[in-house]
């Protein structure tokens, strides 16, 4: 076999057509909710992609439309999106009105500490609270999460996708900056929510299947942000207060634009 078709096997592909690929994607369809690409990204012309799009909108957070995931010595200690220190399960972009669909990670630098980026599906947690018979009251609950200002984001714990009748559950698991509250109207007490938040926590912590991801430089995951929590670290991670100054991600938040299919 010539030489070139092995170099042509390993090639990462480019901003193009990793873009092409990516307005292929719709979660709110039957499969994978997780899709794992080899990208050469370049970030100022997926950016113009992005934002000349018909199919996708570019969802920005505080440092624009392509986060840069990595340690940075002006962050606060809860500002675990400029850290490489444990992170626990969460949705991204929750204290959005509308909670962004789709994530893009992308490997900069996979750093020198290994350290995961691993993925849950809250499918599996709503699975185990109806085969115990704990979804009736998971329904009296809303999540709230508290935002770098100290405001509040409120929303139900169990919610129809938007897209279709799909359960999806809005979660960040064991967070110092989340709780549940009973619903308006709900028989249960603040006592119940927090053991409700509590039992979410375990059942992440013991029952719930966890996919690993350890970087290597342009390899890009674009995952189901409604379904899928995520995080950085597995628990052996947690008291470890890693810092891998190298480990750089990009973070991409788009949303298909409801009106296109194809
Ligand atoms: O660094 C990681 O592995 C994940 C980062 C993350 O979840 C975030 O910044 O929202
Ligand atoms: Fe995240």
């Amino acid at each position: 076999m010539p030489k070139e078709s092995f170099n042509n096997q390993s090639e990462s592909m480019s901003t193009k057509k990793f873009y092409e690929e990516l307005i292929k994607i719709d979660f709110s369809k039957e499969g994978p909710r997780l899709k794992i690409f080899d990208v050469d990204l370049d970030a100022e012309s997926f950016i113009k992609l992005l934002s000349e799009s018909e199919i996708l909108t570019p969802i920005a957070s505080s440092d624009g439309i392509i986060s840069h995931v990595k340690e940075s010595p002006e962050a606060g200690a809860s500002d675990y999106s400029r850290s490489s220190r444990y992170f626990g399960l969460h949705t991204d972009g929750q204290y959005l009105t509308k909670v962004p669909e789709i994530v893009v990670l992308h490997c900069v630098d996979a750093g020198t500490s290994d350290i995961p980026t691993v993925f849950g599906d809250t499918k599996d947690i709503i699975d185990i609270l109806r085969n115990t018979s704990q979804l009736e009251e998971a329904k009296e609950y809303e999540f709230l999460f508290r935002k770098k200002e100290g405001l509040e984001f409120v929303r139900p714990l169990l919610e129809k996708r938007y897209q279709n009748d799909e359960l999806i559950m809005n979660i960040a698991v064991a967070s110092p900056k989340c709780c549940l509250r009973p619903l308006p109207g709900s028989s249960k007490t603040q006592e119940d929510a927090d053991k409700f938040y509590d039992l979410l926590g375990e059942i992440a912590e013991k029952n719930l299947k966890i996919i690993p991801h350890t970087w290597k430089k342009n390899s890009a995951i674009v995952f189901d942000n409604l379904r899928l929590i995520h995080g950085r670290g597995l628990l052996e991670h947690k008291n470890l207060g890693t810092h891998d100054i190298q480990r750089h991600l990009h973070r991409i938040w788009v949303s298909r634009n409801k009106s296109t299919n194809i």
